[in-house]
């Protein structure tokens, strides 16, 4: 069984088994276990203030090794994983080879299941020597070394994030399954993304907007914003950006619940995060969000850039 821990604690408390710990600080670091378990630094705070880790438990031994530049940590039915790529002047094909690679030690160790990524690539927004945008040229390698690995691009892509850092390079951490195939949702009144139209870029996004790991009963929201079909919605209007990002995620939940039987709603969260544009929209969000889940649900809320200029929030969480 895996589970997720939000810690500030130096050093972190004794949990067992640890896949692996993400840790938004100042700086991104490369990946190391040096800790003895897998360790990746996310820069998505500032300096001076204290990093949150993100702790991914499990109740059984945790066996961890480095390949390819992929660290990871595993129990026997999951698995961590994370990379890093240093900044570049474009990252097609450095994420297109990654990609690649982290399929094929899934494979070779017996995880065949993307269950939930996150990708953090810092100057999401900027445009590249090439003049394409790094979010777009992100995809465009992500969507090929999937595609090359032989993943079904419309129904195996698993739930994501893509989101902006303010570190250099990307950073990518991951978690895949052994058995027990992970279901994936997508959301009624939105396009998939991976069904996008061109404008949004030469390659799709690839991931689906939830997936239901049944063994752990856990579902895995990706990262949701304000977008309608394919379309941005409410541009400079925060609150409007709310309304529509939760409205999004509770037919998500619905949709889940009505195709599992099952009955997930806003408050199983058990982790929140939000990603939000400008630092003076913090505070609100925040509230925004207090006022869905209840007071003892982790809620970490971080300043960077979302994927599209015009988005000004973006909400993801695991749920129980
Ligand atoms: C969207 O719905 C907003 O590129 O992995 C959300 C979740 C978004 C994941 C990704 C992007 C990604 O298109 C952006």
């Amino acid at each position: 069984m895996i589970d997720v821990a939000v810690s500030t604690d130096t050093p972190l408390r004794d949990y067992g088994g640890i896949l692996g710990v993400v840790e938004f600080g100042g700086q991104s670091r490369n990946p190391d276990l040096t800790a003895g378990y897998p360790t990746v630094g996310i820069a998505m705070r500032e300096q001076r203030e204290q990093p949150v880790r993100e702790v991914w438990t499990s109740a059984s031994e945790v066996t961890s090794g480095a390949r390819d530049g992929i660290v990871y940590g595993h129990d026997g039915t999951h698995l961590f994983g994370t990379f890093r790529l240093p900044g570049a002047e474009a990252y097609r094909e450095a994420t297109r080879s990654v990609y690649r690679r982290t399929m094929t030690l899934l494979h070779d160790l017996g995880y065949p299941h993307l269950v939930r990524m996150w990708n953090h690539i810092a100057d999401i927004n900027h445009t590249n020597a090439g003049g394409l945008e790094v979010y777009r040229d992100f995809c465009q390698g992500r969507a090929e070394g999937l595609e090359e690995a032989g993943t079904d691009m419309s129904a195996g892509l698993p739930a994501a994030t893509g989101i902006g850092s303010r570190g250099d390079g990307v950073v990518v951490y991951f978690i895949a399954e052994r058995s027990g195939a992970p279901l994936h949702f997508e959301n009624p009144r939105q396009v998939p993304a991976h069904r996008y139209p061109r404008e949004y870029g030469p390659r799709s996004p690839s991931f689906a907007r939830a997936t239901l790991l049944p063994s752990s009963e856990k579902l895995f929201l990706s990262g949701t914003a304000s977008i309608i079909g394919h379309r941005s919605t409410h541009v400079g209007d925060l609150d409007g950006q709310c309304d529509t990002t939760l409205e999004n995620i509770r037919l998500l939940l619905a949709s889940v619940s009505e195709k599992t039987g099952g009955k997930v709603e806003m408050d199983s969260f058990t982790m929140l995060k939000a990603y939000v544009r400008h630092e003076s929209d913090v505070p609100h969000v925040r509230r925004r969000l207090r006022e869905e889940v209840g007071p003892l649900v982790p809620l970490e809320l971080f300043n960077v850039d979302i994927c599209r200029s015009e988005l000004l929030l973006e909400i993801e969480g695991v749920l129980t």
